[in-house]
């Protein structure tokens, strides 16, 4: 018997078959349907509520529908929506000072997705390299780190090192090359004898898709050194560490360092729209002159009142300290659940993972199929890593409520 429909009028099911039928097979999406969402929960057609443990890839750090992020766009909407930069708008002058003074910058890049912010700072890093460094013209190299996740254009695949991403999809951009990741002396080395050529070492403060790997404590503040040596660009590519997420505002301020470029998307907009963001200086990021890069939606006039909108609640809703408490609260709890499918909790802020050790055929998808059926939705990655993201707005009443759904899920299966 069909079951009655609370939100919209497509079932799960049908929006599933719907999905499968006519959309590419892109994705291997946790048999789930969303349909409405508020602050940190999620509801499927049928009226099943959840706690929403991703957060859109921790773009939606401000919560669903954050009223005062939706008020901009609606406002915002009714008047002006795309200019083109081939015009100013009244909303790009006011959000960019807004969005550089909020991270200490001098000057930021527009852009649309993380993966066109990504390729923007290899652009611009490249083109430093060139006008400021002196490498020779088309050897200017660009360094990234083994296990990064920045995205899904060719150029940014090619810096992959993960086969999914990368194979069937040759060739190549030349220049681009890789080191571990946590490994400052293959940094050093890789310098000592590239140094020349290298514009810049890309890299994420806390790698994401490789299941939350946490670097070592210095990590970060010695590549930043390492690179200043060489006089190579550090680059953060704080799409999913930034904004909050860890803690802090970035997580790179853990390291007390100021990376020459911040790259910025996903939580930029609250997940309201795709907006994302280059910082730097103005030294750096006027080598890129008009005509030289840019995009038909970048700094637009509603992503400028959207994105100023979800910086402000990230200010006025304390959302640092809160997923700086909440995150030690929650890693301090799931340390409590005595389960021998849990190896390890390991994470910052309310970016957290734990590491799955299989048992009986459990694996860390199973435990998410059961979260869900529990009301609770969470995403595995590399099979045994669960990554546990709430909204950073989520209230600690609800953090334990959902604490309690993952523990007795895994003691269940265990
Ligand atoms: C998908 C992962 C997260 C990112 C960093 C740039 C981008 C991303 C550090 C590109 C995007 C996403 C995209 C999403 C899955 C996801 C992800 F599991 F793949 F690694 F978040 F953890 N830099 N991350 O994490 O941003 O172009 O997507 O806006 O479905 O591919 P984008």
């Amino acid at each position: 018997m069909a079951e009655k429909l609370v939100y919209g009028n497509i079932s799960s099911e049908e929006s599933i078959r719907l999905e499968k039928n006519y959309g590419a097979h892109n994705y291997h999406p946790l048999p789930v349907v969303l349909a409405k969402g508020e602050g940190a929960k999620v509801w499927d057609p049928e009226g099943n509520e959840y706690f929403d443990f991703l957060s859109a890839y921790s773009a939606v750090n401000q919560g669903h529908c954050h009223p005062h992020i939706i008020k901009a766009l609606t406002d915002q909407a009714q008047i002006l929506t795309l200019t083109s930069r081939a015009f100013f708008n009244n909303k790009l002058g006011e959000f960019e000072k807004f969005i550089t003074e909020f991270f200490g910058y001098e000057m930021v890049l527009p852009m649309n997705t993380g993966a066109e912010a990504v390729e923007t700072a290899m652009k611009l890093s490249r083109k430093w390299g060139y006008v400021k460094k002196g490498i020779e013209e088309d050897k200017g190299i660009l360094l990234f780190a083994e296990g990064n996740f920045h995205g899904r254009t060719i150029s940014i695949v090619t810096a992959s090192t993960d086969p999914d991403c990368r194979k069937g999809f040759g060739p190549f951009t030349p220049n681009i090359e890789n080191i571990p990741y946590n490994d400052t002396v293959a940094l050093e080395a890789f310098l000592k004898e590239h140094g020349k050529n290298v514009a810049a070492f890309i890299v994420e403060p806390i790698q994401g898709e490789a299941g939350v790997f946490v670097p070592d404590e210095n990590y970060v503040k010695d590549c930043y050194d390492i690179c200043k040596k060489y006089n190579v660009l550090f680059v953060a590519d704080e799409v999913q560490t930034g904004i909050a997420r860890t803690g802090r505002l970035l997580a790179s301020d853990y390291s007390g360092i100021k990376p020459d470029i911040v790259i910025l998307g996903k939580a930029v907009s609250g997940g309201v729209l795709p907006v994302s963001a280059v910082l730097s200086s103005k030294e750096i990021m006027l080598c890129i002159k008009p005509g030289e890069h840019g995009s038909t939606f970048g700094g637009f006039p509603l992503a400028c009142s959207v994105a100023k909108a979800a910086l402000e609640v990230v200010r006025d809703e304390n959302l640092i300290e809160r997923a700086d408490k909440l995150g030690k609260i929650f890693r301090a709890e799931m340390e409590k659940i005595d389960s021998p499918l849990i190896e390890r909790v390991r994470g910052k802020g309310l970016l957290n993972a734990i590491i799955i050790k299989p048992k009986d055929g459990v694996e860390a998808w199973d435990i998410c199929v059961k979260l869900k059926e529990n009301g609770l939705l969470a995403k595995p990655t590399h099979q045994h890593i669960i990554r546990f993201a709430p909204p950073l707005v989520i209230s600690e009443e609800d953090l334990m409520k959902a604490v309690n759904i993952i523990s007795d899920t895994i003691l269940s299966l265990s």
